[in-house]
């Protein structure tokens, strides 16, 4: 999975990304003009959980990556800035995130000369439905043209997507909001278009906004919910200090802020809804894992993705929760309880499931 961290300058992508990365960048790598990009372990307590009870030599998470995308500003749909290294960088992208400045600081004006979280949300969708829109215009007229000399049942559905898809961004909605069968869906898939992306607005706030964080989030989540937006927040200056702190430390910082979980884990846990991923997990003395699928995956698919060669020979499926499994404490209590059992192919793997493939 890739996120991209898009916004407007300034608005603390950099910052982000450093926190969520537990990296340093410098001045000149914060604010270049091409992207910065880090794989982040996706922290899960789960996989921990279990090495703690199989003492495996080996525990692996999920990875993720975040691309660190330079600043856009408005009208920058036309630069070559714009077609160039933004959509190269972002175009590839399972995911968005709107970095929206909601701090002050007067050593880093404000590109729009006053702190307004919910106008530099509209901005930024604005360039993206703009350049959805140039690029639907382009690729119209010169389908129109081939269909006029051929016939193409693959190319006149892709003319009824794209002009339904149009119609829709005319109408100043995104593509994410735009219903489409699979068939019409795999027909755009190519184009990668922006507004189609899921997309997550990340609010960065200064530490005194500690106590409003939830009348803003809420706000602007109400606001944004038509255009089928989710809405999260930060604090980057104290989060990036805490993500460098050792864990413990980094804890008890968190609780004088009131804050449950890292910027990571609640970044990373909205990522997952917004995109309908979950994870399942593998154990045993080897190793403790976690792996990711999307929900409503079968278990045969999801042994695909351990393995190709697990889901061409797949038998069966050992499942039980982890839930289950730590209040049980082993899985022979399991097995007593009827917590563990045996499932087919076709059964929907659960967030938490632990799977053991039997297989031919
Ligand atoms: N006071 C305050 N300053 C912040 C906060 N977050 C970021 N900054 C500062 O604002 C400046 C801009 O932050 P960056 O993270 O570099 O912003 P950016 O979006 O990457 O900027 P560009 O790459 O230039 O588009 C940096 O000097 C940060 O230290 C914050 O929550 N509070
Ligand atoms: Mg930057």
């Amino acid at each position: 999975m890739q996120i991209g961290l898009v916004g407007l300058p300034s608005s603390g992508k950099s910052t982000l990304f450093q926190t969520l990365s537990h990296t340093h960048l410098d001045d000149a790598a914060a604010h270049r003009q091409q992207a910065n990009i880090a794989t982040v372990k996706v922290p899960d307590a789960r996989v921990d959980g279990l090495a703690g009870v199989f003492q495996p030599k080996k525990k692996v998470y999920t990875s993720t990556e975040f691309v660190d995308v330079i600043g856009l500003k408005k009208g920058d749909r036309d630069s070559t800035q714009f077609t160039g290294v933004f959509m190269t960088n972002v175009k590839t992208n399972d995911a968005l995130i709107h970095v929206v400045r909601s701090f002050d600081d007067e050593l880093y004006p404000h590109p729009e000369g006053s702190v307004d979280p919910e106008r530099d949300i509209h901005i930024l969708e604005t360039e993206f439905l703009l350049a959805d829109l140039a690029m639907i215009e382009t690729r119209l007229e010169k389908l129109r043209k081939q269909l006029q000399k051929m016939q193409d049942e693959k190319l006149k559905l892709e003319l009824h997507v794209l002009e339904k898809g149009f119609a829709h961004l005319e109408k100043e909605l995104p593509l994410r909001t735009l219903e489409l069968d699979v068939h019409e869906k795999r027909a755009i898939r190519g184009y990668q278009f922006l507004t189609e992306k899921p997309l997550l607005v990340a609010v960065n706030m200064a530490e005194d906004q500690i106590g409003d964080k939830d009348r803003i989030v809420d706000a602007l989540a109400t606001t944004f919910a038509k255009a089928g937006i989710a809405v999260d927040a930060f604090f980057g200056k104290i989060e990036m200090e805490m993500s460098q702190l050792a864990d413990e430390d980094a804890e008890v910082f968190m609780a004088d802020y009131g804050l449950k979980e890292s910027a990571l884990v609640r970044i990373i846990g909205a990522a997952y809804r917004m995109l309908g991923l979950i994870s399942f997990l593998t154990y045993g003395e080897d190793e403790c894992r976690a792996w990711t699928i999307r929900k409503g995956t079968n278990a045969q698919e999801a042994a695909g993705t351990i393995h190709t060669d697990l889901m061409n020979r797949f038998i069966r499926a050992e499942v039980v929760h982890y839930d289950h499994f730590m209040a049980d404490g082993s899985i022979a209590v399991c097995k007593e309880k009827g917590h563990w059992r045996l499932e087919g192919k076709e059964y929907i793997v659960k967030d938490g499931d632990m799977l053991t493939i039997r297989h031919g």
